[in-house]
């Protein structure tokens, strides 16, 4: 097993050099690619370990799907799936924890969770930021146009990517307002949320506009249904892993700093290619 201590926190982007790999672990029943899968704990806790193994820095542990159309769930059956997976990775794989819900949250950093990853940027619960400035977490902002049950219903921007990157501007400075240090954030255009495949497309086309804001970027394409629509389908609601690696490496050639991904080692093996080739 690799070593894996916890360290006095350093800022995220020393935390996580450029590329950075975050496995995800859906301990749900529907999530869009890998629903099920993980939703049994042994399973979810094997599936960390082994994404551990192969090179994650840290390993995204959700209760809650937030796939278009998705259902809400409460924080009592949100604590019930992840709750049990926290307990066993504890001091042996480095986590951060999928949830808009600061009570979820708590429990989550209790357990040694490092990161609160918010798909809402810290507007739905008011009490998440709080949370994350006192126990000093590192969190990821995420933009998201509507909310899951509706979001990819009509999506319109005038321009999508100064839109994003003001919406996140705005976020990252009610982080801070709210105690949270600034190098602890790291932002997310919101790959899928509310957006169409072109929006998505010119998202990573122009991912130096978001890097410019001057925070790590985190990038999650992985599997999304945009990928398998390129590619012909337009009823696609998955993309298959050969054009999650493109999508990713564009990513990272962009200014992405972590690449939020389902199959660990072949986005760690074509990341470290790509890194080799940029120098
Ligand atoms: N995408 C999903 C969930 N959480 N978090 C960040 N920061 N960025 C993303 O792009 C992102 C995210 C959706 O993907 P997945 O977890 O695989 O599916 P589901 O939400 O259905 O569980």
């Amino acid at each position: 097993m690799r070593e894996y201590g916890f360290n006095v926190r350093v800022p995220v982007d020393e935390r996580f050099p450029r590329p950075s790999v975050m496995g995800i672990v859906n301990v749900t029943p529907d999530s869009f690619s890998d629903g099920g899968v993980n939703f049994r704990p042994e399973d979810a806790i094997a599936t960390a370990r082994r994404m551990f193994e192969d090179g994650a820095a840290i390993v995204d542990v959700g209760g809650e799907s937030t796939r278009p159309g998705a259902e809400p769930v409460s924080a009592e059956e949100e604590l019930r799936r992840v709750v049990p997976v926290l307990e066993a990775l504890e001091g042996g794989v480095p986590v951060s924890i999928d949830t808009a819900k600061a009570e979820v949250a708590r429990r989550a950093l209790d357990l040694g969770a490092e990161l609160v990853n918010d798909v809402t940027a810290l507007r739905s619960d008011p009490d998440l930021a709080g949370v994350v400035a006192e126990s000093d977490a590192y969190v990821c902002l995420m933009h998201m146009q509507g909310e899951p049950r509706t979001m990819q219903a009509d999506p319109r921007y005038a321009d999508v990517v100064s839109e994003v990157a003001s919406f996140l501007e705005e976020r990252l400075r009610f982080a801070v307002d709210a105690g949270i240090r600034e190098d602890r954030i790291s932002v997310d255009p919101g790959i899928g949320f509310g957006k169409t495949v072109e929006h998505n497309f010119e998202l990573i086309r122009r991912l130096d506009e978001i890097a410019a804001l001057g925070r790590p970027v985190v990038v999650g394409f992985s599997r999304k249904s945009s990928l398998g629509k390129i590619l012909g389908d337009p009823d696609a609601k998955t993309g298959p892993l050969s054009a999650s690696l493109a999508s990713a490496v564009a990513a990272y050639e962009r200014g992405a700093t972590i690449l939020r991904v389902h199959d660990v080692k072949e986005h760690v093996e074509a990341l470290t290619a790509a890194r080799a080739v940029i120098g």
